[in-house]
C-alpha cells in the first residue's frame, strides 16, 4: 500500500520544504506558544498555514491522485469557525477555565449538566499533553504531563466556563492503574452528559493491540467517538500517509461509533489543535457547522 498510495519523487522534491518546516518546528519548540493563537498561524505562509491548521490536507499533498481522501474532508470549518472556537478556549471573569476535580470512581465524578467530552488512550500517547495544548491561552490551568508512562492514576476534571468540561483519563496499557477498568468502564457506560471520546492513537506506532480492545469496547457500548493521531512532529511524511490510510479504511470497514475523519495533532507545535479545538466546541453543541 505504501509504494501504492505515496508518490515517493513527490516526497523528495519537497524534503528541501521539509527539511526547512522541521528546522523551524524545532525553533518553535523552543518556543512553544507561538502557534497556540491562531491569529499567528494566520500570519504564516499557505504551506505552513495548511501543515499546522489542516494536516490532513497538508498529507492528501503527498498522496497519490487516485487515493480517496473524500474523508479528510467531512468536518470544515473556515477560518471564522475557528476563531469563534478559539473564544471559547480563552478565560476572562465570566468566563472561568479551570482544573474542577479529580475522580477515581464514577461515583466520585461531580454531577455535571455540562456536554463533556473525554481522552482516552494508551499510556504515554499523549493525553494530558493534548488537554494542556488546547488550553495553551489559558496559561493558569495546571495539566501534569510526564514523559514516564502511568502518569495520569485519575480522571482529572476541567471545565470551560459553563460551556464544556474535557475529562483526562488514565492511560491504558504500561503502568496503566490497577483499577483502570473500574475507574473507566462504568463513566463510559454511564455518563450521561458525555457528547463524544476522543481516543488518541500515536500516528508513527498506528492502532496496537491495545487500541483495538479500546476500540471494540467503544463500539460494544455503542459510545460516539473519534480517532485523534498523536505527536505528528515525530513521523515520518510516508509513515503517517501509510498510517493514515490503514486506519481510514480500518474505520470504514469496522466501526460503527466512529467519526469518519482522523485528527491528525502535535501537541509540540500546534498542528491540528485549532480544528480541534473546533470539533469540541462543535461537538458540545456551541459551534454549529454543516458536516458533511
Ligand atoms: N514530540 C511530541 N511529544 C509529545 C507530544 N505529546 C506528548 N508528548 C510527550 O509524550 C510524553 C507523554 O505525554 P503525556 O501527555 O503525559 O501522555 P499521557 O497520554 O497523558 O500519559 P499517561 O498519563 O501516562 O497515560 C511526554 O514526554 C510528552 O512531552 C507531541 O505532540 N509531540
Ligand atoms: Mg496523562
Amino acid at each position: 500500500m505504501e509504494n501504492l498510495c505515496v508518490k515517493v519523487h513527490q516526497l523528495s522534491k519537497s524534503s528541501r520544504y521539509i527539511s526547512v518546516l522541521r528546522r523551524q518546528l524545532m525553533t518553535q519548540s523552543r518556543t512553544p506558544v507561538q502557534y497556540a493563537s491562531f491569529s499567528k498561524v494566520q500570519q504564516l505562509h499557505e504551506k505552513q498555514f495548511t501543515a499546522i491548521t489542516f494536516p490532513l490536507q497538508d498529507l492528501a499533498r503527498f498522496l497519490a491522485p487516485n487515493v480517496d481522501t473524500s474523508s479528510f474532508y467531512v468536518f470544515k470549518p473556515n477560518q471564522e469557525d475557528i476563531h469563534k472556537a478559539e473564544m471559547f478556549f480563552i478565560p476572562s471573569h465570566q468566563h472561568i477555565i479551570d482544573y474542577s476535580i479529580s475522580a477515581v470512581r464514577m461515583d466520585h465524578a461531580p454531577q455535571m449538566s455540562e456536554p463533556e467530552v473525554c481522552f482516552l488512550g494508551r499510556s504515554n500517547v499523549g493525553k494530558s499533553s493534548l488537554i494542556k495544548a488546547l488550553f495553551s491561552l489559558a496559561p493558569d490551568v495546571e495539566v501534569r504531563i510526564s514523559k514516564h508512562p502511568g502518569h495520569t492514576k485519575k480522571m482529572n476534571f476541567f471545565k470551560v466556563g459553563k460551556l464544556f468540561t474535557l475529562v483526562d483519563m488514565p492511560g491504558y496499557g504500561f503502568k496503566a492503574p490497577k483499577d483502570f477498568a473500574e475507574m473507566v468502564e462504568p463513566y463510559l457506560n454511564q455518563r450521561k452528559n458525555l457528547k463524544r471520546t476522543f481516543l488518541l492513537i500515536d500516528a508513527k506506532a498506528g492502532i496496537q493491540e491495545m487500541d483495538n480492545i479500546a476500540i471494540e469496547m467503544l463500539e460494544e457500548f455503542g459510545i460516539p467517538y473519534v480517532l485523534v493521531l498523536t505527536k505528528i512532529d515525530k513521523a515520518a511524511k510516508s509513515v503517517m500517509a501509510k498510517n493514515v490510510l490503514q486506519i481510514q479504511d480500518f474505520v470504514k470497514k469496522n466501526t460503527q461509533a466512529c467519526f469518519p475523519q482522523l485528527f491528525p495533532i502535535s501537541s509540540l507545535n500546534y498542528s491540528g489543535i485549532h480544528v480541534l479545538r473546533c470539533f469540541i466546541a462543535h461537538t458540545a453543541g456551541h459551534l454549529p457547522l454543516s458536516i458533511g
